[in-house]
């Protein structure tokens, strides 16, 4: 990829930017810079990854030099509690930043997916076009470190979309239209800056997160190894956490698993 540097307006996220042809998973080789020093703000990006992740040990899949893959190092001394507001800033730096460079409008699914209504489609419906895996490291119950991984479906033709239970797309699929890689990465690592240093000064980004929740006052199935909770999503807590009301009226907090949109 054309060095995303370049473009780069930050004063420290993506200061240093690592950039590889083909990696297993960026979130690994920043583990691997994490562990020898490398200061908060460091930044992995690949063209293509051979072993890309999702949460669980899922995969992350996208054809060479199609998508962003990166990860992004962080060290902020915030409760453990607060850790999700890292996958939030980062849902939220993507949607600003397309928005600032297409005219597609996005939305975000609780917990890491970010959303585009693919009108162009076989079905027009809400598909996934990015995820972001939130990988931590506590001292006592504060963050010691976070790498913040992200994938964005940028340029996948439709034909080479991964299938799975959350159907995908692609901004060059709904949009109909290719992006500049590079330039959409400087522009996602300046919103991640602003949005972060917004964030460790103690503003939440959640009611911003929260109005891009597509699933709010919708029926929705959430599930995780053990049990499977069916309800009306509310919108998020403080910490980030899924509010569920169910049949009987009572509303649960859900830390984490999936949800699926119920007609
Ligand atoms: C995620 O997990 O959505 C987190 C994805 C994070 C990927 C980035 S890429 C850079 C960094 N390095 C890594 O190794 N990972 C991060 P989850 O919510 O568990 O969703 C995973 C599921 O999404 C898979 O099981 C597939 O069904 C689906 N999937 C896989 N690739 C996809 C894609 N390109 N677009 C949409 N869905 C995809």
């Amino acid at each position: 990829m054309r060095d995303p540097v370049k473009q780069l307006a930050t004063r420290w996220v993506g200061r240093p930017t690592h950039v590889h042809e083909s990696v297993d998973s960026t979130n690994d080789l920043l583990a691997a810079l994490a562990a020898s020093g490398a200061p908060a703000g460091t930044t992995v990006v690949a063209t293509h990854q051979t072993a890309g992740r999702g949460r669980r040990n899922r995969r992350w899949l996208a054809p060479p030099a199609t998508a962003l893959l990166f990860s992004v190092l962080f060290r902020p001394h915030w409760p453990a509690l607060q850790a999700h507001w890292l996958t939030m800033l980062a849902g939220l730096a993507m949607i600003r930043a397309v928005e600032t460079h297409s005219p597609l409008q996005l939305g975000l699914k609780w917990p890491n997916d970010l959303m585009l209504y693919d009108a162009k489609g076989p079905t027009p419906q809400w598909c996934k076009t990015g995820g972001i895996l939130l990988e931590t490291t506590l001292s006592a119950d504060h963050l010691q470190q976070a790498i913040l991984g992200i994938g964005l479906n940028v340029n996948i033709p439709r034909q080479h979309l991964p299938s799975g239970p959350t159907p995908a797309t692609s901004l060059l699929a709904a949009g109909g239209k290719a992006l500049d890689r590079p330039s959409l990465l400087a522009q996602i690592l300046l919103e991640l800056e602003t949005l972060y240093e917004r964030a460790d000064a103690g503003q939440s980004p959640q009611p911003a997160w929260d109005s891009r929740l597509i699933t709010r006052n919708h029926p929705v199935r959430v599930s995780d190894d053990n049990h499977v909770l069916e309800g009306i999503a509310l919108g998020s807590d403080k910490w980030g956490r899924l509010l569920v009301r169910d049949a009987q009226g009572a509303v649960h907090h859900i830390a984490a698993g999936d949800v699926t949109l119920r007609s």
